[in-house]
């Protein structure tokens, strides 16, 4: 298929409540958005990256200038068979998995809307919902956590991941802990330990955690493997597995029981099924991570989520979570059963609202054949 145009927009949207990690706190989402014109069919997509450098090295502009430097420039010189083509393509460019990503989710869009499926479709997932749950950011005071904690379970969410750092995690768990004491809890230290912090992380396994989240270094595989045998909850990898490679390393070398797998930071949507078929022939389980998406994004992290080895309830939260206002027609809801619906229109089966996306739109530019 020849792609007409590709249209970029920066967009700025804020959050309903800051959320902060252990490094770093956003008071909104900036991405670059993604809109492919082809053959009569408009797709979307979703890069991952934020404004900040901290999670990652990339950045919302980095996105930016890798897809209209390099992505964009050989996706409108070639005819793109499939979404394989479209990995031969960008293959050759380095690192940057959110920038191809965000296109990526815009042809696999596309092709299910030309094939007039869903995407849960085209990529066999199954089922009508996904099991979800929500990511509490750090809050100013371990009161003020408990409050936020007990909103969030009275809206019906029945897994509640707590950003840690060192400070506010042994205490903020215990409280937690005993307030709620069947919760299924889990924590993530957004790659601020290190492996002499391991004593300390050790009184984490008294509280019957799902998992601790890549509590050290973002590249630090080796550690983790030193870490893991020394915790008897599961450590889970999000920073350092941008591929079924790292999984692969990940899992060798026993770095981790768990994997987050978020499309947006491992290139795509392609090579976040290859993880999952990977983890899923070993028995490891896997769950949907989050970028605080959008719409857009959120219906495609729900539609890989249905793929069978996803077994853990992901950080897919209900639009109203994050924002006042989101940029589909019909927003994310949660179920009773703390789940979120699937979508099952052609493609990501979501309709993006124009006047919502022009309203938080700080720059755009179009990209002709
Ligand atoms: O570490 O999982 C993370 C958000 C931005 C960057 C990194 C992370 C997160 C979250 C939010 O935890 C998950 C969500 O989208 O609800
Ligand atoms: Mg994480």
């Amino acid at each position: 298929m020849r792609i007409e145009a590709i249209t970029l927009r920066h967009i700025k949207m804020p959050y309903v409540s800051p959320f902060q990690t252990s490094r770093w706190t956003e008071l909104d989402r900036e991405c670059v958005i993604v809109c492919v014109k082809a053959g009569g069919i408009t797709a979307w997509g979703e890069c991952g990256a934020n404004q900040n450098c901290a999670y990652s090295y990339e950045t919302t502009k980095t996105n930016w200038h890798v897809l209209e430097d390099f992505i964009i420039p050989a996706v409108l010189t070639a005819d793109l068979a499939d979404v394989p083509a479209y990995r031969a393509v960008v293959a050759d460019i380095n690192g940057h998995p959110m920038a191809k990503a965000g296109l990526e989710m815009a042809l696999w869009d596309l092709f299910a809307r030309q094939a007039g499926v869903s995407l849960q479709k085209l990529i066999r997932g199954s089922g009508d919902r996904v099991k979800v749950g929500v990511s509490v950011g750090i809050q100013p005071t371990t009161e003020k956590l408990l409050a936020v904690v007990d909103g969030y379970l009275a809206q019906g969410y029945r897994r509640i991941k707590l950003k840690i750092k060192p400070g506010r995690d042994v205490g903020d768990v215990a409280a937690i802990r005993q307030a709620h004491p069947d919760l299924l809890l889990q924590v993530d230290g957004n790659s601020v330990y290190r492996l002499e912090d391991a004593d300390h992380l050790k009184a984490l396994d008294e509280f019957d955690l799902l998992l601790i989240e890549q509590p050290l270094g973002s590249d630090d595989i080796i550690d983790h493997a030193k870490l893991q045998p020394q915790l008897r909850t599961a450590v889970c990898l999000d920073e350092s597995i941008l591929s079924a490679t790292h999984a692969r390393w990940a899992l060798e070398l026993g770095a981790c029981r768990v994997i987050n797998i978020k499309p947006g930071r491992v290139s795509g949507i392609s090579e976040a099924s290859a993880i999952h078929d990977y983890c899923r022939a070993r028995g490891v389980p896997v769950w949907m991570g989050g970028m605080l998406e959008t719409g857009i994004g959120r219906a495609a992290n729900v539609a890989v989520a249905s793929l069978p080895g996803f077994t853990l309830p992901g950080d897919i939260s209900a639009s109203a979570r994050y924002y006042h206002e989101d940029i589909i027609e019909t927003p994310f809801v949660l179920n009773p059963d703390s789940t979120l619906s699937v979508p099952t229109g052609p493609g990501l089966g979501v309709d993006v609202r124009m006047d919502a996306l022009e309203r938080v739109t700080l720059r755009q530019a179009t990209f002709r054949r």
